[in-house]
C-alpha cells in the first residue's frame, strides 16, 4: 500500500487562520463517560458518522489513535479513511493524524495504515521525567531527534508534530532545550496542558514566547479542563497566535475533558474575531453536538454554550420578555449556530441521530434507534410537503405519532411549570447587524 504520507496534499494546502484538530476519536475516547459504563462505546458506524459530520462542518485535521493500540482501532482507521475519501470531491482533502509515542512500533504502524501525519509526543515535565518514562532531557532529545530526522528524510510529505507532554509544568527553558534541536524537522510544535494547570496569563505569555523563538513553526495547543479553564485558555492561545487547536465535540476527553470545538468558535464570534471562522459551517454547530450527545446517550451538556439550554427559559418574567423580544434574555446569536429546528432537522448534518435526539430528548418520545432510523427515512421522503404552512418539527412529530404510533414517555402534570424552549430562527433583531455572518 502506498503510504498517504508520500502524497503532497499538505504541501499544497494553505492552512487557515484557525485550524481545528479534532481529537474526539482519540482524546474523546479517553472520556470516563465511555469507560465507566462499559456498555457505551463508539461502533465503527458511529465513528464514520462522526468523521463525516466533522468533515462537512469544515474540519481539516482529525486525530486518531495509532493503529497498534488495538485490532479494532486498526480496522476502524480503514473505515474512517474510506469515509474521508468519499468526501474529497465535495469538501477537499482532510488530513488524518495518528497520535503516536516516539516509538518505532507506533510510527511504523501509523505509516503503514496510510496516515497523513504523526502527532508525536513525549513527556518533558520534571514529573514525566521522574515518574513516567524516567528519561532526562538529553535522553529525550537522543530519542526524538534521530526519529524525526529519519522520518523527514524518508517521508518528506508526512505532516510531523512534536509535543512535549505536560508542557505547562515544564519550565520554559527546559521546553526550549527540547524544541530547539527538533524544530527544523516538524510542521508544528505542540503545547499540551496535560493536567489542566494553565491559566490565561500564563498561556498568553507562553504562546508569545514560543512564537518569538520559533516564528516559522505554527503552534498547536491542547487544554484540559481540570480547573474549568480549557475554553478560556484556548481562546487566549488563539488570540495570541496559536494557529492549531485540539478540540473535541462536547469537550469530551480524559478526566473533565478538553476544549469543546463549538464553544471555542462561538466565543470567537462573541469576540467578533470573524477571521478565525473561515471555512467552518457554524450553522451545523448544534446538530454536530447533538450527533455526539446521541451517540454518548446523553444530553448536550448544560455547560456547553451551543446548547438548547441557552435558549430555555424557566422564570416567568424571562419567558414573558423573551416571547416579546428574545434579546431580553438571549444575548447571543444561537440560531446562527444551529440551535433552531430548521437547522437540526433539515441542515447538512441532519440524520437519524438528530431526529432520534429531537424526538427523545426534546419531545420525550419513547423511541429506539431502529425506529428513529425509519422515522428519519419517512421524514426525508416527506419534506416536499413543507410548504410554509407546517414546520419541519410539526411534520416530524406528525409522522412519529400517526405513522409510528409513538407516544411521549412522560406525561407532565397539568400543574407543572411550563418552560419556553426557543428553536426559531427569526426573533433576534437587536443583534442581527452586529452578528450578520
Ligand atoms: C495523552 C496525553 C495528551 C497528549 C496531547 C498531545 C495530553 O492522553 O496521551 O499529544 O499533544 O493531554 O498531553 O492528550
Ligand atoms: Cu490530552
Amino acid at each position: 500500500m502506498t503510504a498517504a504520507a508520500d502524497r503532497d496534499y499538505f504541501r499544497r494546502y494553505h492552512p487557515r487562520p484557525l485550524e481545528i484538530i479534532d481529537t474526539s476519536l482519540r482524546e474523546g475516547q479517553q472520556t470516563s463517560l465511555l469507560h465507566d459504563h462499559y456498555k457505551y462505546y463508539f461502533t465503527t458506524q458511529d465513528k464514520e458518522e462522526i468523521v463525516r459530520a466533522l468533515i462537512l462542518y469544515g474540519v481539516k485535521f482529525i486525530e486518531l489513535f495509532a493503529p497498534n493500540v488495538s485490532k479494532r482501532e486498526a480496522e476502524d482507521i480503514q473505515a474512517i479513511r474510506a469515509t474521508r475519501d468519499d468526501l474529497i470531491v465535495q469538501k477537499g482533502y482532510t488530513f488524518l493524524l495518528a497520535h503516536v509515542r516516539c516509538h518505532p512500533k507506533d510510527v511504523e504502524a501509523a505509516i503503514q495504515a496510510g496516515f497523513d501525519g504523526l502527532n508525536l509526543y513525549m513527556g518533558t515535565s520534571p514529573q514525566a521525567q521522574a515518574f513516567n518514562h524516567g528519561k532526562t532531557i538529553d535522553e529525550i532529545i537522543q530519542i526524538a531527534r534521530p526519529l524525526l530526522e529519519d522520518l523527514r528524510r524518508n517521508h518528506p510529505n508526512l505532516i510531523l508534530r512534536f509535543s512535549g507532554e505536560d508542557a505547562f509544568r515544564t519550565p520554559l527553558d527546559m521546553l526550549f532545550r527540547v524544541y530547539d534541536p527538533l524544530v527544523e524537522y516538524v510542521d508544528r510544535l505542540g503545547m499540551p496542558d496535560t493536567v489542566g494547570v494553565a491559566t490565561p496569563p500564563v498561556v498568553a505569555q507562553r504562546v508569545q514566547a514560543l512564537r518569538e523563538r520559533y516564528p516559522k513553526t505554527p503552534l498547536e495547543i491542547h487544554f484540559h479542563d481540570d480547573r474549568g479553564l480549557s475554553l478560556v485558555n484556548a481562546l487566549e492561545a488563539v488570540l495570541n497566535g496559536a494557529q492549531y487547536v485540539n478540540t473535541t465535540l462536547l469537550g469530551i476527553g480524559e478526566r473533565s475533558g478538553i476544549t469543546s470545538m463549538t464553544a471555542l468558535l462561538f466565543n470567537l464570534v462573541a469576540e467578533q474575531q470573524y477571521d478565525y471562522l473561515e471555512g467552518y459551517n457554524l450553522r451545523s454547530s448544534y446538530p454536530i453536538n447533538v450527533t455526539m450527545a446521541d451517540k454518548l446517550k446523553t444530553l448536550v451538556p448544560s455547560k456547553e454554550p451551543v446548547s438548547l439550554t441557552n435558549r430555555t427559559h424557566t422564570a416567568g418574567v424571562h419567558q414573558g420578555a423573551v416571547l416579546h423580544d428574545a434579546a431580553a434574555y438571549e444575548a447571543h446569536p444561537l440560531d446562527l449556530f444551529g440551535v433552531s429546528e430548521q437547522d437540526i432537522l433539515l441542515g447538512p448534518l441532519s440524520g437519524w441521530n438528530v431526529v432520534h435526539y429531537f424526538l427523545r430528548e426534546i419531545n420525550y418520545f419513547d423511541v429506539d434507534e431502529e425506529t428513529a432510523r425509519q422515522v428519519t427515512a419517512r421524514f426525508k421522503e416527506s419534506t416536499s410537503e413543507l410548504n410554509g404552512k407546517i414546520s419541519a418539527a410539526e411534520l416530524l412529530l406528525r409522522i412519529a405519532r400517526e405513522e409510528f404510533h409513538l407516544q411521549p414517555r412522560v406525561q407532565t402534570p397539568e400543574s407543572a411549570p411550563k418552560i419556553v424552549q426557543r428553536m426559531d430562527r427569526t426573533s433576534r433583531r437587536i443583534h442581527r447587524r452586529r452578528y450578520e455572518l
